[in-house]
């Protein structure tokens, strides 16, 4: 959870001075919490990587992001892998001295810290361990079908300078490519967050909240509360759906998302309330908005609160990063689309 002495040694070709000073030895905080606490960040760090890799998806497009479709401009939905830890490293990273987080902090300027390349590799590792080692019944196909986004392709030039154009159907078994990796223990993998059901039933009692309706449209600047309805009374296999996503995609923006959360304490992520993130990595470019949706897989959440019998449920936001960017358009719950 630190960045590997081997990238710090100053003699050394991997070494960036384009890095966060006070981050070279610090434990990396993926949640963003602003967290101070050593311990703190270790479970945090384990809660998001449990919640983007076991329990917050339904499907293969939610750990991966949703398929681009030709005549649809909108950025269809990054899936969990792209949006919490990978996020979360690249602005851990990048120096905070430059204008724009150079090197790790912005997109274009990423593949200038040598730490980049280790890092888009760890990321490629997320997607063959989802494939590979997690549980098979948490998700009804661990296979990418769809035509749009195996048939996607990209532009590069090979050891050659010759351009080459490489199809993402082809990416996606290591093996097949020519190498695998090795298998070592997960801390993460069994990391399934405290139960909290007493405190979820407190909640539910002896609190008001605003509805849905008259929250959004949200223009996100602050911590913001609200009640939102299952889509289906009992227990229920359900997925919270933020909608129209607005964002300027030139500045770091990230939110969580908690579910009947009492404790209320910001810097705590390792708990049964935590329902996942939205986070992107800047891009250096004229101001420009992308709108996006996400998906949260509420299932494990219900049973860790015991509120799959609920008729709703009070969601939480909370902004990581200072100052406007994001608006949502709306927010709901829907039934697993997947199961028959
Ligand atoms: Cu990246």
């Amino acid at each position: 959870m630190t960045i590997p002495p081997i990238f710090l040694d100053p003699k050394a070709a991997i070494n960036d001075s384009k890095r966060n000073q006070d981050n070279l030895k610090a434990v990396v905080d993926l949640g963003r919490t602003g967290s101070k606490d050593p311990m703190q960040l270790v479970t945090n760090n384990l809660t998001v990587m449990y919640t983007e890799m076991v329990r917050g998806n339904a499907d293969v497009y939610d750990f991966m992001g949703q398929p681009y479709r030709e005549g649809f401009p909108v950025n269809p939905g990054p899936g969990s892998s792209e949006r919490g830890s990978h996020t979360a490293l690249h602005i851990f990273v990048g120096d905070p001295r430059e204008p724009s987080m150079e090197d790790m902090g912005n997109f274009y300027s990423a593949g200038r810290d040598p730490l980049f390349y280790c890092h888009h590799a760890n990321v490629d590792r997320m997607w063959t361990l989802w494939k590979d080692v997690l549980p098979k019944d948490k998700v009804p196909t661990k296979d990418i079908t769809d035509p749009d986004y195996l048939n996607a392709s990209f532009l590069f030039y090979d050891e050659n300078a010759q351009l080459v154009r490489v199809y993402v159907r082809d990416c996606l078994d290591t093996r097949k490519m020519g190498y695998d990796l090795q298998r070592i223990d997960l801390p993460w993998l069994d990391y399934r967050p405290p139960i909290q059901t007493a405190l979820a039933r407190i909640k539910r009692t002896t609190s008001f909240f605003p509805k849905v309706f008259s929250v959004f449209p949200l223009n996100l600047t602050k911590v913001v509360r609200f009640e939102v309805q299952k889509a289906k009374k009992g227990k229920a296999d359900e997925l919270l759906v933020l909608e129209d996503i607005t964002v300027d995609t030139t500045k770091f923006l990230k939110f969580d998302v908690f579910v009947n959360d009492e404790d209320d304490n910001p810097l705590e992520l390792d708990k049964a309330a935590y329902a996942g993130t939205y986070a992107q990595v800047p891009h250096k470019a004229p101001k420009k908005t992308s709108t996006t949706s996400i998906r949260l897989r509420l299932t494990d959440l219900y049973e860790d609160m015991d509120i799959g019998d609920d008729d709703s449920i009070v969601v939480t936001i909370v902004p990581r990063h200072s100052g406007p960017g994001v608006t949502i358009g709306g927010i709901k719950i829907i039934e697993n689309p997947n199961k028959a």
